[in-house]
């Protein structure tokens, strides 16, 4: 077994046995898991999957511990490198690539680097990543390299007009590619409401618990997938009674964490509640939305966060997600996959991990 916590050179490979992927795995405390941890020789979470030429490509958030304190700005996420994984099938041996971006290498970042994307687009590989700038704000960011495992370098400045966190990058079936991104709390997007920056303002602050909420922004990318092609637009989430969710809403209006997928013929954007800890989503016509309401994905992992990717493999699509199974810790968090089950008409099985 490797030993977490071990020295990692930089680019070394590390290749982990096959991990368990098949429901109700307990563990030796006797939990009963889902799934157990792709990798264990570091902790990882926020994992985005993607495939690219037949193989699945994980894009994680790299957690560390660095004894900062817990607070809901989420200072204990103070990670400052990425790790790539990979794997040929799922349940098969999976290979943790090594660093492919150091924070050291972004010449603007401040601090904190947290969950990233990936996307595969005219010969080149593009990771798209949310990171402090030197004034405590987040940006997004974004590297290329000539693998999918990196290393990757670096543009000198964040995206023109990107804000908040987790960036989400999806490319539909037409070829155009879309980013999602924000995450309220910690993430900033609060911080946003005027249309510019402003961390002074409380009252530009998160919406009264009355108020509609706030829901996360998106972009169609050019087609150098390194500007936004267009000025961020808000997404609209709105329940089954075609009303948008309230602030106070917490089980169903957005958080952060978002993602979108295409499954016959419509669009799928998911999301974490945050505070209430739940995966959900919400359907549309337009990769632009109103999305609508549907359900629960997956009930409360272990740990506070809760963040995930859905992805086709082979005809079978899969959930990427996070838990704390390894540390017991809510800033160690390790990724997993599990099977995702939909019924007749598309609505998605919820899952409890
Ligand atoms: O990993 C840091 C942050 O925690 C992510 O950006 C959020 O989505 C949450 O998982």
């Amino acid at each position: 077994m490797l030993l977490l916590g071990a020295c990692e050179s930089k680019r070394a490979e590390t290749t982990a046995a096959a991990p368990e992927t098949t429901p109700a795995a307990a563990d030796t405390t006797g939990r009963r898991y889902l799934a157990q941890p792709l990798v264990k020789n570091i902790y990882t979470a926020d994992p985005s999957a993607h495939v690219f030429n037949g193989r699945i490509y994980i894009y994680p958030s790299h957690d560390i511990e660095t004894g900062m304190p817990e607070n809901d700005n989420g200072d204990h996420f103070a990670m400052r490198d990425y790790h790539i994984l990979s794997m040929d099938s799922i349940g098969g041996k999976v290979t943790d690539h090594g660093v492919a971006l150091d924070i050291k290498d972004i010449p603007w970042a401040g601090r904190q680097l947290w969950a990233p994307d990936a996307a595969f687009k005219n010969g080149t590989y593009y990771l798209y990543f949310p990171v402090k700038d030197k004034q405590d704000v987040f940006r997004i960011g974004v590297a290329t390299s000539q693998s999918p495992t990196g290393p990757f370098k670096v543009q000198p400045q964040p995206m023109a007009g990107s804000l908040s966190i987790d960036p989400a990058v999806f490319t539909d079936t037409d070829g155009k590619t879309y980013m999602y991104m924000g995450g309220i709390w910690g993430g900033q997007l609060q911080r946003w409401r005027s249309g510019k920056y402003d961390a002074s303002n409380p009252k530009l602050q998160e919406p009264g618990p009355q108020e509609t909420a706030l829901g996360p922004k998106m972009a169609r990318l050019s087609n150098d997938m390194l500007t936004l092609a267009e000025p961020v637009k808000e997404v609209q989430i709105l329940g089954q009674d075609g009303k948008p969710f309230r602030s106070g809403d917490n089980t169903h209006r957005f958080f952060e964490g978002g993602w979108m997928h295409k499954y016959n013929g419509k669009y799928y954007f998911s999301y974490s509640t945050g505070d209430t800890h739940l995966l959900v989503y919400a359907t549309g016509t337009s990769p632009y939305g109103p999305f609508t309401y549907q359900g629960v994905i997956m009930n409360p992992v272990e740990g506070w966060t809760t963040h995930h990717s859905i992805v086709e493999v082979n005809g079978k699509w899969y959930i990427f997600y996070h838990d704390t199974q390894l540390s017991g810790k809510t800033w160690l968090r390790n990724v997993k996959v599990t099977e995702l089950k939909r019924h007749s008409d598309g609505r998605i099985e919820t899952l409890n991990p």
